[in-house]
């Protein structure tokens, strides 16, 4: 199936993405080559895709993104850049496809010639992945290797950044992980990145690509989707601040997890595909707490002191002030299995790419917080995407 341009259906003339007809962008790229850098993102629409972006438009790119959604679907985390007021809007031109039709990224890699691909694209939820195990494995496990068929296909100098997770390592007892930390996956989605973790290996031993893995540590912002933990205890302390909700129901709350910022980790992706070297890299904080922890974080920066009492399934999170029972325990939460703990040593990031993140986890949850009371207020998305940006 030919890759379809977003914008070749009707929309409102106010939030147009930059339309390019199939053809003048091969044109734009080429006429524009020795200045401009051409990027692909897999996967653009998602909280990391989005923040990449921003990025790579502030540093002069020609972007161009893939997403399978469809216009009833319209990329929020895009209308900062897509909109008429946007500077960047013709710089960025937006395709809907699916990494799994080779003949459109074949087609997409010869139309728009890109020379740095970032595959992002993918089921990103581990719980899902308990209940979608051959789905995730086929999205996130086999995408890469149409991928990286089409890269040898078109053009084999295009480098490429993959996606990689530190599920990888999953029940491993070696903390903090290391790019030598030996993987030890323990859900389908953790089975299925392993596998795309190991195909980019073996492509670029084999036929000398230049194609990376960055072992993506949990990282997070106020685009991330509602069905991530930190997104939904941030949105759940709002609203029981402002009388809207009563409690939340959350899983394990002894998780511990390193969780960084988005937009910290997508300079490191772009700083690794310009070194000279094809090399992966652990990207993550280094500090690691748990989801009970970021609980009481999260609802202190909304002013309620939470204390949390029994154990197991019967823990409960109370408000101090007020006696009320706010967090509860449900075991529909739980999954089968999961990582006790992830904790990055990024020491090679930093030596080799200069690369340390910028934004603490306390100012990560602020960030949330303001983002979401925004929404709240005035019922708009969009605002989420101002809050931090390269280029919003
Ligand atoms: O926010 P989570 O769903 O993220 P998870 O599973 O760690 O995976 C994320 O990070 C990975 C590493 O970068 C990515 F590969 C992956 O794509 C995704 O972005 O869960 C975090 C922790 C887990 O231990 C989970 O069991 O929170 C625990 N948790 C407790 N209660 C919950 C809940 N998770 C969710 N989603 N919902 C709960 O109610």
């Amino acid at each position: 199936m030919a890759p379809k341009h977003i914008g070749d259906d009707a929309r409102p003339s106010s939030c147009v993405g930059a339309r390019v007809e199939r053809g003048d962008e091969g044109a734009a790229a080429t006429t524009t080559a020795t200045m401009t850098k051409v990027a692909l993102i897999l996967g653009v629409t998602g909280q990391t895709g989005s923040y990449l972006t921003d990025l790579l438009l502030s540093k002069g790119y020609i972007v161009h993104g893939l997403t399978h959604s469809t216009w009833q679907n319209y990329p929020e985390r895009l209308q900062h850049i897509m909109c008429e007021s946007s500077p960047f809007r013709s710089r960025f031109v937006l395709h809907q496809g699916d990494i799994l039709e080779f003949e459109t990224l074949v087609r997409i890699l010869h139309d728009v010639k890109p020379c740095e691909i970032y595959n992002l694209a993918a089921q990103s939820s581990v719980h899902l992945s308990f209940q979608q195990p051959l789905s995730t494995v086929k999205s996130v496990g086999l995408g890469v290797f149409n991928v990286i068929e089409a890269i040898r296909t078109v053009n084999p100098t295009i480098k490429l950044f993959q996606a990689s997770s530190s599920e990888i390592f999953g029940k491993t007892t070696v903390f903090p992980q290391r790019e030598t930390t030996p993987p030890y996956p323990c859900s389908p989605y953790a089975n299925a990145k392993l596998m795309a973790h190991q195909a980019v290996i073996m492509h670029r031993e084999a036929y000398g690509l230049y194609a990376v893995s960055g072992i993506l540590y949990n990282h997070e912002s106020s685009r991330r989707g509602a069905n991530f933990v930190t997104q939904k205890i941030v949105t759940a302390a709002v609203r029981i601040k402002h009388g809207l909700q009563q409690q939340v129901e959350l899983g394990n709350l002894n998780s511990r997890r390193d969780w960084g910022h988005a937009q910290d980790f997508v300079v490191c992706m772009w700083k690794m595909l310009q070194l000279d070297e094809p090399e992966d890299f652990i990207v993550a904080t280094g500090k690691t707490h748990t989801v009970r922890q970021f609980v009481k974080f999260a609802f202190k920066a909304v002013g309620i002191d939470v204390k949390f009492q029994n154990s197991g399934t019967e823990e409960i999170g109370i408000n101090k002030a007020t006696g009320e029972v706010i967090v509860k325990v449900d075991p529909k939460y739980f999954r089968p299995d999961e990582p006790i703990q992830t904790v990055g040593d990024s020491s090679k990031a930093f030596e080799l790419l200069q690369w340390q993140p910028e934004i603490d986890l306390a100012q990560l949850i602020e960030e949330m917080v303001t983002a979401c009371e925004w929404r709240l207020i005035h019922g708009d998305k969009r605002t989420s995407t101002r809050i931090r940006g390269f280029a919003g």
